[in-house]
């Protein structure tokens, strides 16, 4: 399945197929509108959105693209319960496949250096208290200004006039190392925002990575993502988008930006954040404009989930060797993380949730179960914890610990407490508790 995804058009066609594209073809507002639509398809199970007529604009919009594990799996063409595994074998450093530069690519079709208005692309509004509308779901390809080394981020981008740009950079970003030498040095920064990808590409861009994240990409797809040369500066850019614009960065100018809806489902407070001018945009003829809404399960999936995932199992695979399967669920905001073991030991359920509590800092609250428990189905999940807990013994807690600045739970510098719980069954009780389970039928034979 994967073998056919090499673009966004090719993705969404496999969703399509696999009835996970809803098709919205009623006229959509991108403010405050469009988000709604797409915030209340996720929520409610539906498809990734496809937009056919935004209010003011000929181009069509998609979102949500990766907002359920079905539609990952579908990205990453294997298993749900492969892919964990599909994404650490895709972040181990020796298997990056390098991109392969090309001459030509289907964005060359149309070319805008002047007169640059990005009022003209249905950049959306996402949620009520967003300060305006944002670039969410464009891959940033920047450069380190020493040397050739490429990096792939999201980093949110304000609209702030027709060719002006507010570019959220967090301090510990790849990019925020390459601001900094620019700055030095009193020069701009170029970078480039590519729209519109194969799903590979946006997978790669959320993982932090010593490297061009495009080696991912390619290693998620077992062959080179097609590169090709910006306009405006040397950096290489995924050749099949849809859409390509290309900017710069002026050294040492910060400008209010923000607010917008956070991973941690509560709104970022405004920030001083660089000003980008943009200098170029292309795209491809009948182009397809692709977002993300903040605080989104797709927003999550990609920056917290994906990404992290491999990290925890790899931790929690040191202290036991009976892992059944691991989950950051995105309801959680990447605070969370599930595992479920083959208990051996009493005491083993413990030593795995301190494993996946410092398998990465955003990590909070650790539940470990048993075998039995669908821990990607929250009410498997919020039954085992009712019915497997007693908080007196099972439950821990770690004081003064590191977690995320943006945890609302944390101080400033983000010290909280971790909390790990063993909801395992304990042997006292074992054999008196049988668990109720009905085999499930297949209802097209009932409902018809
Ligand atoms: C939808 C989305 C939006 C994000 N927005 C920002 C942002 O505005 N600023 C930022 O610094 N990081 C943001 N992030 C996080 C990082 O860009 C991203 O996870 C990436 O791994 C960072 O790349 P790096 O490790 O190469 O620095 C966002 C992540 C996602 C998935
Ligand atoms: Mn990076």
């Amino acid at each position: 399945m994967s073998d056919e995804i090499h673009d966004l058009r090719s993705f969404l066609s496999v969703l399509d197929k696999a009835g996970q594209l809803a098709r919205v073809d009623r006229e959509v507002d991108p403010r405050d509108e469009l988000g709604s639509v797409l915030q209340t398809l996720e929520r409610s199970g539906g498809g990734a959105g496809y937009f056919s007529k935004v209010k003011g604009h000929a181009m069509p919009v998609v979102g949500g693209l990766l907002g359920s594990v079905d539609r990952i799996a579908l990205a990453l063409g294997c298993q749900k319960t492969e892919i964990v595994d599909r994404m650490g074998a895709a972040l181990e450093p020796t298997g990056g496949v390098k991109p392969a530069v090309v001459d030509s690519a289907a964005f060359q079709a149309n070319v805008i250096t002047k007169d640059i208005d990005l009022g003209r692309l249905p950049i959306p509004k996402h949620a009520p208290g967003d300060g305006g509308p944002f670039i969410t779901g464009g891959v940033v390809v920047s450069r380190d200004p020493d040397g050739t080394r490429q990096n792939l981020s999201y980093q949110r981008m304000q609209v702030k006039g027709p060719d002006k740009l507010g570019v959220m950079i967090n301090e510990w970003r790849h990019m925020k190392g390459f601001l900094d030498k620019a700055e030095a040095r009193g020069q701009a920064l170029p970078f480039a925002v590519a729209i519109g990808l194969d799903p590979a590409i946006s997978i790669a861009a959320g993982c932090r990575y010593d490297g061009d994240e495009l080696e991912i990409a390619g290693a998620i797809r077992g062959r080179p993502v097609p590169v090709i040369k910006c306009l405006t500066s040397d950096i290489l850019v995924p050749a099949e988008a849809e859409m390509v614009i290309e900017a710069e960065i002026a050294p040492g100018v910060r400008e209010e930006e923000g607010p917008l809806a956070e991973f941690t489902g509560h709104y970022g407070a405004p920030w001083p954040s660089p000003v980008a001018r943009v200098k170029a945009i292309r795209y491809r003829d009948g182009a397809i404009f692709q977002t993300i809404a903040g605080a989104s399960f797709e927003h999550i999936n990609l920056g917290n989930v994906l990404p992290r995932e491999p990290l925890v199992k790899r931790f929690v695979s040191h202290v036991t060797k009976n892992v059944r399967a691991v989950h950051i669920p995105p309801y959680g905001s990447g605070f969370m993380a599930l595992v479920a073991i083959d208990k051996v030991n009493p005491g083993e359920p413990k030593n795995v949730a301190l494993a996946a509590m410092v398998a990465h800092v955003n990590i909070k609250n650790v539940a470990v179960f048993d075998g039995d428990v669908n821990i990607f189905d929250p009410a498997d999940v919020l039954w085992a914890l009712n019915t497997r807990v007693k908080p007196d013994n099972d439950v821990f807690y770690v004081p003064f610990s590191q977690g995320h600045e943006l945890d609302p739970t944390s101080d400033k510098r983000g010290v909280q407490t971790k909390t790990g719980i063993d909801a395992t069954q304990k042997d006292d009780r074992g054999e008196l508790l049988q668990r109720t389970s009905y085999p499930q039928v297949d209802l097209s034979q009932y409902l018809k």
